[in-house]
């Protein structure tokens, strides 16, 4: 299919509905395309608008958890960057981000809003690239109405009809669909339900912290002598790489980009009593998120809060090409590990952030009650 195949089908699916409805406010005034177009864009005018700046992963932009205003028009920016990083010591990628990470910042929206992107490709680049919210409708998720050459920009409008998590990714066409997904070109958007989220009973729930954490799986090809081969453009290594990926076997699973990005100095924060929610998202391949030593109190497994949480799970699921979310009040201090429960990918691939709970340990919920000691 096409780019231009799509926007002449919409082209005709608009003059198809505006003969439809005639005489439907202000459509009859309009005559056809051009009045429908602009009945619609008078009536998204009258909105109030706000520009959300977006952050690095794994932090949320600044947000409200429910709101009783109105809709509104949500602005954001994202600039696309081709730029090398190092997945693991001596493990190189020219990766494709949207604003220089991966994954790409977390937008938040509440349902019912308007999200308004302007999508930048800086003469820099070398590419073509666009964007596919799973979250919109039409279009190929946005993704026909954003191809972007280097040094052009676009603006998309989409409704943000449904509630839930859901990633986006470049979706440029073909074998650049994988290949810019496993680059690093993709991220997650939350749109909330405008009350906020609610519990398996239907009660109201609220998060103290927030946290996204992207896995990426990335291919990279080694030369002759065993080391990560290095290339000074995303097409220098364009044939090798999507020869590799054909193989399906990750080089490194990771999150946050590269190895260790969510330990040490990157641990994920939080105090006893505290509330925290995980969204996690995969847009090339399934993956098992889990909490070591805690639990997913609510989980929104399949990213729908249309749907009522499950809870107590030790494990939960993320499909390839999702996002999912879950809730957890820490009870007890210290070092958690929060990974991908495939061990393998976890421990040797890289799929593990660790969360730094302060705060006074509990006895009644855990207590070694003998030290190792010599058996007798
Ligand atoms: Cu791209």
């Amino acid at each position: 299919m096409t780019d231009f195949g799509v926007i002449r089908s919409r082209r005709r699916a608009l003059v198809f509905i505006s003969l439809l409805l005639p005489a439907v406010g202000g459509f009859a005034e309009s005559g056809g395309l051009e009045g429908y177009e602009v009945g619609v864009q008078a009536s998204i005018d009258k909105l109030p608008r706000i520009r959300q700046e977006l952050v690095p992963p794994p932090f949320f932009p600044v947000h409200e958890q429910a709101t009783t205003a109105g809709p509104k028009v949500i602005e954001i920016e994202l600039v696309i960057e081709e730029k090398e990083i190092e997945v693991a010591p001596g493990a190189y990628i020219q990766a494709m981000t949207y604003n220089g990470t991966v994954p790409g910042p977390m937008i938040v929206a509440h349902q019912g809003d308007y999200v308004e992107l302007t999508l930048v490709n800086p003469t820099a680049n070398t590419l073509v690239h666009n964007i596919d919210f799973h979250a919109s409708t039409g279009a190929l998720g946005g993704g026909s109405l954003t191809l972007v050459k280097p040094g052009e920009k676009v603006k998309l409008r989409f409704k943000a009809t449904r509630s839930g998590v859901f990633i986006y990714h470049c979706a440029p066409g073909g074998v650049m669909v994988p290949w810019h997904v496993v680059s690093g070109m993709n991220g997650a958007i939350m749109i909330l339900p405008r009350a906020g989220l609610k519990d398996h009973r239907g009660e109201p729930v609220k998060y103290d912290r927030a946290y996204y954490v992207g896995e990426q799986d990335f291919y990279l090809p080694k030369g002759s002598d065993g080391k990560y081969k290095r290339y000074k453009t995303p097409l220098e290594g364009f044939a090798e790489t999507t020869g590799l990926m054909k193989e399906l076997i990750p080089s490194w699973i990771v999150f946050n980009g590269k190895v260790g990005a969510l330990t040490g100095d990157g641990a994920l924060k939080a105090n006893v009593g505290e509330t925290v929610l995980f969204v996690h998202s995969q847009a090339n391949r399934p993956t098992n998120p889990h909490l070591i030593g805690g639990h997913g109190d609510l989980v929104w497994e399949r990213g729908s809060f249309d749907d009522a949480p499950q809870t107590n799970l030790e494990t939960w699921y993320i499909a390839a090409g999702s996002a999912g979310a879950m809730m957890y009040t820490f009870h007890q201090p210290g070092l958690y590990a929060y990974l991908n429960h495939n061990l393998i990918e976890a421990f040797q691939l890289g799929a593990a952030a660790h969360v730094v709970v302060d705060g006074k340990w509990n006895n009644d919920l855990m207590e070694q009650t003998l030290s190792p000691s010599p058996i007798k």
